[in-house]
C-alpha cells in the first residue's frame, strides 16, 4: 500500500500543533522531517529539539531527511531523538555501509536519498543494506519547485534494481508530488509519497480536508 508522509517543512509553524493534530485525524502514515545545514543545501529548516517535541505530541513515525554534509556528526542528536526512519544523502558519505550500521544498530530503518543528477550506481553495493530510497524529484533545499520528469523514468529504474536485490524497499519520493506526479511515480514503482506544497499544503483549506482529498483523487492508486 502507498504511504503518505506529509512534509512538515511546509506546516504553518503559527498554528503548528492544530496542523499536526488535522494531519493525524486524516491518518497519515509518517512525518517527514527536513534537516538542513546551510552548506549541502543552502537552506535551514526544522531542527531536532522541534522533533523531539513532535513526539511528545503524536504517535506517527517519523522520517528524518537528512540534507546535511557529515551525517555522521549528527549520530548524537538522532539518539536524542530516536527516529523510526532517516535518510542521509549518498552524495555526502565516503564510506555509507558504516553509517548504515551505525544507524539500523540503533534500531532505525535507513534510507539514502539521491539528488536528481546521481545516479543509480551508486546504490548499486548498498541496495540490500537499505530499507528505502529517497529519490528526489526535485533539487534539495526547497519546497515549492518544479517536478524533474526525467525522475519518473529514474524510479522505475530503481524499481527494478529492487526486484534483483531487495525485494523488501521502499521507495520514497520527494519534491513536487501532486495527483499527477504523484500517479506516476506510484506506477514507476514508489511506495511512499512526501506530500508538501504540490498537494496537501494550501492555505486555502485545512489540512485534515486536503488530505482526504488527496486520498480519494488516488484511491484507485491503492492508497489505503
Ligand atoms: C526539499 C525537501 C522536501 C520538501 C518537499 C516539499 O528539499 O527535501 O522534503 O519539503 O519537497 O514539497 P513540495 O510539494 O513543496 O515540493
Ligand atoms: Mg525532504
Amino acid at each position: 500500500m502507498v504511504r503518505l508522509s506529509p512534509s512538515l517543512m511546509c506546516a504553518n509553524y503559527l498554528c503548528f500543533e492544530k496542523d499536526i493534530k488535522d494531519l493525524d485525524r486524516a491518518q497519515v502514515d509518517l512525518y517527514h522531517i527536513d534537516i538542513m545545514d546551510g552548506h549541502f543545501v543552502p537552506n535551514l529548516s526544522l531542527n531536532f529539539d522541534m522533533i523531539k517535541n513532535l513526539k511528545k505530541a503524536t504517535n506517527t513515525p517519523m522520517d528524518v531527511h537528512l540534507m546535511v554534509d557529515n551525517p555522521e556528526s549528527y549520530i548524537q542528536l538522532l539518539d536524542n531523538v530516536s527516529p523510526e526512519y532517516a535518510s542521509f544523502h549518498i552524495e555526502t558519505l565516503n564510506h555509507p555501509i558504516r553509517f548504515i550500521k551505525e544507524l539500523k544498530s540503533r534500531n532505525i530503518k535507513v534510507g539514502a536519498a539521491i539528488s536528481p543528477s546521481t545516479s543509480l550506481g551508486t546504490l548499486e553495493y548498498i541496495l540490500k543494506d537499505l530499507d528505502y530510497v529517497v529519490v528526489m524529484t526535485v533539487e534539495p533545499g526547497y519546497a515549492g519547485q518544479k517536478f524533474i520528469p526525467a525522475m519518473v523514468d529514474k524510479i522505475a529504474k530503481l524499481s527494478e534494481m529492487r526486484n534483483s536485490q531487495n525485494k523488501e524497499l521502499l521507495i520514497e519520493v520527494d519534491g513536487n508530488i501532486s495527483e499527477v506526479t504523484g500517479k506516476q511515480c506510484i506506477e514507476a514503482g514508489a511506495d511512499i509519497l512526501v506530500l508538501g506544497t504540490a498537494s496537501i499544503f494550501k492555505e486555502e483549506k485545512d489540512l485534515y480536508t486536503s488530505v482526504m482529498e488527496f486520498k480519494n483523487k488516488i484511491l484507485g492508486f491503492s492508497i489505503k
